[in-house]
């Protein structure tokens, strides 16, 4: 079979075999599409069935999570984990609490994770988990409870060595530490590794509250000087003003530009005069507010309803940093009439299919999350290495190994487009280096 209708067939049968799963469906389908290249160079890989393999997660389980509020009543959630692929080690991978989390979404997530984890060059197979836990408006106590419940279930499938879970979307240092502290207890032993992500006091890493949102940038800017340009007095339109957002706004301002946007899900703020960061600091990490209170603080900014609507501010960088599918294909347009030239993806997955189409047809330079957002995880790999060797990088030995995977992250991406004669398709690029470690891992292991 040649390696058009490869892809076809698998794909169909994975929309099949996982219906209903539409953010799974569009995760595969953009990585299957790009790989058709590679494997009519490498039909070998076709014989192994390399696709039917790689689209099957190892394993997932999901679970029950009984846990008590504050008033005394009793809720039940349901909590998930996907270990995807281990052929270039131990699982890895965030956890996320958001109401929307389902099958779908973990999977989606999952198979992202593994081909990103393999661009960061470092030992790590891919993983994801979470919970349709709704973490808005609950108590600190609250919260220890429900991380103790998750915990007491998920420490069965976690070692150093076998699956390590991170944060994501709902999930930060604070949760990190409550699941952790019941691992321990549970397993009797101080096995640091087994979570990243922590706080500084008992294993986590400098630089890791930063690594995803300061990594954008890092990767970003590469983009930037391919085209033989600079952040120096350019428009930045972020979204989002979570724990990936803040960080990419601190580090493109540190870079000379001049962010005009963040926000949530209720809306987005637009400040001419650029977004006054320790505001939203203060909103997001100390007090957990709403975006538009920042009105409050800076009453010459602006507050509109509807965060999709961020995508119509006029800018020349713009960085998706909320969640998946929150730029479509208007937005898209709306974007390219005002000229932007850059886009690159905080959030996993969150420009859809036709509004990444609709950029490249456009010319806009696009940075896919896999590789634009992998330097969370790699930071989460660094933690790791800490904790085996038992020591602590300062903040400058992290962020120097950061900024040297971002940009081989880049370099990698970059030539593989090339290959393939398709110079500035860092989509396709990112795609099939990732999936060739992975593949050529397999293909190694022999049929397991
Ligand atoms: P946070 O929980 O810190 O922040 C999430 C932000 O996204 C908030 O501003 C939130 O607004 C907004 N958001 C979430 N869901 C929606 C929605 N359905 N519609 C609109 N806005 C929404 O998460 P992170 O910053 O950690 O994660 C953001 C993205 O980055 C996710 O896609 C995540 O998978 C990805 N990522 C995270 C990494 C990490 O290390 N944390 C690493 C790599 C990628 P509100 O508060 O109103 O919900
Ligand atoms: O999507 C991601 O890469 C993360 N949420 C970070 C995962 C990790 O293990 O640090």
């Amino acid at each position: 079979m040649d390696a058009e209708n490869y892809v076809k067939k698998v794909l169909e049968d994975v929309k099949k075999r996982n219906p209903g799963e539409a953010e799974f469906h569009n995760a595969v389908d953009e990585v299957l599409h790009s790989l058709i290249p590679v494997l009519e160079k490498r039909p070998e890989l076709i014989k192994a069935s390399i696709l039917e393999r790689i689209v099957e997660p190892e394993r997932m389980v999901y679970f029950r999570i009984p846990w008590m509020d504050d008033a005394g009543k009793i809720h039940v959630n349901r909590g998930y984990r996907i270990q995807f692929n281990g052929a270039l080690g131990p699982y890895k991978g965030g956890i996320r609490f958001h109401p929307t989390v389902n099958n779908s979404i973990i999977k989606f997530l999952g198979f992202e994770q593994l081909f990103k984890n393999a661009l960061t060059g470092l030992p790590m197979g891919g993983g994801k988990g979470g919970c349709d836990f709704d973490p808005k408006g609950k108590s600190d106590a609250e919260i220890m409870r429900f991380c103790q419940s998750f915990m007491a279930e998920l420490y069965k499938y976690l070692g150093p060595d076998v699956d390590v879970p991170a944060g994501d979307i709902g999930v930060g240092a604070r949760e990190v530490g409550y699941m952790y502290g019941m691992y321990r207890k549970i397993v009797t032993a101080s096995s640091q590794g087994v979570l990243t992500g922590k706080p500084l006091a008992f294993g986590g890493s400098l630089g890791r509250t930063q690594a995803t949102g300061y990594g954008l940038l890092y990767f970003t800017n590469e983009m930037l000087k391919d085209k033989g340009t600079t952040f120096e007095g350019k428009i930045v339109s972020v979204s989002g003003s979570g724990n990936v957002a803040i960080y990419a706004i601190e580090k493109a301002q540190q870079f000379g530009a001049k962010v005009v946007t963040c926000s949530d899900s209720g809306g987005y703020v637009y400040d001419e005069e650029g977004i006054d960061l320790a505001v939203v600091k203060q909103l997001k990490i100390t007090e957990a507010r709403r975006i538009k209170d920042y009105l409050q603080y800076r009453p010459n900014a602006k507050y509109v309803e509807g965060s999709m609507k961020v995508w119509e501010v006029k800018c020349d960088v713009a960085l998706p940093c909320a969640t998946q599918n929150e730029l479509d294909l208007a937005s898209a347009e709306i974007l390219i009439q005002n000229g932007v030239k850059f886009v690159a993806e905080g959030a996993n997955m969150p420009t859809t299919l036709d509004a990444i189409a609709a950029f490249q047809k456009a010319g806009v330079y696009f940075g896919p999350a896999k590789a634009a957002n992998a330097g969370g995880v790699s930071c989460s790999g660094l933690e790791m290495t800490q904790n085996a060797m038992r020591l602590s990088w300062t903040a400058e030995e992290v962020d120097e190994k950061l900024q040297v995977i971002m940009k081989n992250i880049f370099a990698a991406a970059k030539s593989t487009a090339k290959e393939i004669g398709d110079n500035d398709n860092l989509l396709a690029g990112a795609n099939i280096a990732g999936f060739l470690k992975v593949a050529d891992a397999m293909v190694k292991q022999g049929v397991i």
